[in-house]
């Protein structure tokens, strides 16, 4: 399902062109998600990287998987792409002479942990090895993203949604993923290889659901055109409402009202 939201027409309507797939950490084609929900696998703890956990998949979208760490609270999903080296099948740890570890934020007694593990292998079904993809693309030799070109980005304080966004701006490796739409509250510099962000067109090969951009630019807010058209017109307002100008027209680009930022995750 892709919403109403055309790529097309709406890169004829900005101008602008999108960011071609060489720029990305991503496989042309996007890899195929055979996972089902209930499958068992061991992923890398994201809030505690150096440990591997036990994850169920708990959603499908496209070729994300959602997960959620065994013994931990449901707060904490995480998604990761089905070719992401971050998961493996259940076996890969003990295999490379690791241990599996309990979340961080285990809900039960840290010495509770070996049965725990016990009780949740037992009976499980793991996802087969044959559905893990052998390898993660390799990233592309450098950043060659450009100022202004579109792409697909996961919005990481609700990383159920990928939305169009725009490259903001360049730092070295790095990129500023900005959200089309929404004022800067979710814009985020991420590495060129990000596994996060896409080529314009991903989701409609995968089948995700693409947002809409945001309707709250600067530019098209209506308070804004409302403080445009009184400036630009220089009207005197009544003394209750204060003065607003000393006559002088001035450009209201000079004074924008503040960026009303939006908390975090909501
Ligand atoms: N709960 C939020 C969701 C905002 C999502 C923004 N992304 C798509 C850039 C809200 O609607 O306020």
């Amino acid at each position: 399902y892709q919403g109403h939201f055309s790529w097309d027409k709406y890169l004829k309507e900005t101008g602008a062109s999108s960011a071609p797939s060489s720029c990305f950490r991503q496989s042309v084609t996007p890899p195929l998600n055979e996972f089902k929900a209930g499958m068992k696998l061991e992923a890398q703890d994201p809030r505690n990287t150096t440990s591997t956990c036990i994850a169920t998949v708990v959603g499908l979208t496209g070729s994300r998987l959602r997960l959620r760490l065994d013994g931990s609270d449901n707060k904490n999903d995480f998604w990761r792409l089905v070719d992401s080296s971050e998961i493996q099948p259940i076996g890969n740890c003990e295999k490379s002479g690791g241990m599996l570890q309990p979340p961080l934020g285990f809900r039960l007694n840290a010495s509770s942990w070996p049965m725990f593990l016990l009780k949740t292998l037992n009976g499980a079904e793991m996802a087969p090895s044959r559905i893990f993809h052998k390898q993660e693309p390799p990233a592309p030799e450098q950043n060659s993203f450009q100022v202004g070109m579109k792409l697909e980005a996961v919005d990481r304080k609700n990383p159920h949604f990928i939305c169009p966004a725009t490259a903001g701006a360049l730092r070295g490796v790095e990129v500023l993923v900005t959200f089309d739409g929404w004022r800067g509250a979710f814009d985020y510099y991420c590495r060129y290889d990000s596994r996060d962000i896409f080529p314009v067109g991903w989701c409609a090969l995968t089948g995700d659901n693409l947002q809409s951009p945001g309707t709250k630019d600067f530019y098209s807010s209506p308070l804004l055109s409302v403080y445009l058209s009184i400036s630009a017109r220089a009207l005197v307002l009544p003394k209750s409402l204060g003065p607003l100008t000393d006559g002088s027209v001035e450009s209201p680009a000079m004074h924008p009202p503040p960026t009303v930022g939006r908390p975090p995750g909501q």
